[in-house]
């Protein structure tokens, strides 16, 4: 069949981001619940990286089921039917819950990329970040004034030597680029935008400049290891010279 050969040397990639949004459930809305234990409403998803301008919602900007036809989440098995298919966009899932956990996220691609599924593993974020970095839970008076937490992973989806006409739906499917710099206050490590901005709507997004800042980061610490390996080996080099000429004098 034709459209099953593949491009050979071709490396194409769709951006990518999964994680969650969590927001801390009031008083009233915990009591309305059927399990009142629980604390937060929180979504978990895979979309585009790029946002939709004037959003609220981080990423999404594209419908990803030209490539993905299905994404697995495996949420904590205190759930009810831990294992959740979502085959349509919006690919996510949204609950109820108290706890934070592991969620493993598998994506299954369309039968005609031929391409394996993959899994991805978020770790389900409901509290603030803080500063220190420590854990610490807010009272819920605090909680509701922080507003939604949000934890987000950029990635890139690498297909290499893409059948031709998977290829051909690829690029007929371009990406939204990500904007330049951020066209808003909020910043992505702090998830707590402080109220002001919280009550402004502010929700982090991811742009190239982060994307080039990252690049640059991965750079540095490549550099730092090849001058690392280069060390440790002109010194291994140096044992083993050491080593021979000791055997030779035991031998002598
Ligand atoms: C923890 N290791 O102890 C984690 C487990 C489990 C979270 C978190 C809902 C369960 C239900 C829920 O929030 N499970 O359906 O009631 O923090």
């Amino acid at each position: 069949m034709a459209e099953r050969v593949r491009q050979r040397g071709i490396s194409i990639y769709r951006p990518i981001i999964y994680g969650n949004t969590a927001t801390v459930l009031t008083q009233e809305e915990r009591n309305a619940l059927s399990t009142p234990d629980h604390t937060h409403k929180w979504t978990v998803a895979v979309r585009s990286a790029a946002s939709a301008p004037d959003s609220d919602i981080v990423g999404g900007a594209d419908d990803l089921s030209y490539f993905i036809k299905r994404v697995t989440f495996k949420l904590h098995e205190t759930y009810p039917n831990p294992t959740r298919n979502v085959d349509k966009p919006p690919f996510e899932v949204s609950e109820t819950g108290w706890g934070e956990f592991e969620i493993q996220i598998r994506i299954t691609f369309v039968p005609e990329s031929g391409e394996k599924a993959i899994t991805f593993y978020h770790h389900l974020k409901l509290h603030p970040w803080t500063v220190a970095g420590e854990p610490e839970i807010p009272p819920l008076e605090e909680a509701l004034k922080l507003g939604p937490v949000h934890s987000w992973q950029y990635d890139e989806i690498v297909f290499n030597d893409p059948f031709q006409s998977f290829l051909q739906t690829l690029l007929a499917h371009p990406p939204t680029p990500l904007p330049k710099s951020k066209r808003r206050p909020v910043p992505f490590h702090v998830a707590n935008p402080g109220s002001l901005e919280a009550s402004k709507g502010g929700v982090p997004e991811f742009t190239a400049d982060m994307e080039k800042e990252e690049g640059e980061r991965l750079e540095t610490a490549k550099q730092a290891v090849i001058a690392e390996t280069d060390k440790w080996r002109g010194l291994l080099i140096e044992k083993e010279k050491e080593l021979e000429r000791l055997k030779k004098q035991l031998e002598s």
